[in-house]
């Protein structure tokens, strides 16, 4: 069986020196994965609700160009919406860009 560890595993102080804001609605399927994704390594995150709030869902889209929910940042890098994020986190590169 493989074993996963994480980069928050190994340093478990990482996560005060990562700054993830993550772009979302409440009724998004994607963001709520996306947020158990992030979770799930132990990671802290500002979030940046959008329902109802059309000034922030512009201002996100102009910063990711895209405009769908949910729309992720690590570090100040743009990473993208949910499915980037996982595809990120399954190639082992998301472990990377959190150890810095
Ligand atoms: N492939 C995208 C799908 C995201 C998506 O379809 N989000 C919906 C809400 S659940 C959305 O924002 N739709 C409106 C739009 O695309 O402008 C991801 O993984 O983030």
């Amino acid at each position: 069986m493989e074993s996963v560890v994480g980069a928050q595993t190994i340093c478990p102080w990482l996560n005060d020196m990562t700054d993830i804001t993550i772009y979302s609605s409440n009724y998004c399927p994607y963001c709520i994965r996306a947020k158990q994704l992030l979770g799930s390594k132990g990671l802290a995150f500002n979030e940046v609700v959008v329902d109802g709030q059309p000034d922030l869902r512009a201002e996100m889209a102009r910063k990711a160009g895209r405009s769908s929910v949910p729309q992720i940042w690590i570090n100040g890098t743009h990473v993208g919406g949910c499915d980037d994020l996982i595809a990120l986190d399954r190639s082992g590169k998301l472990d990377t860009m959190l150890a810095g």
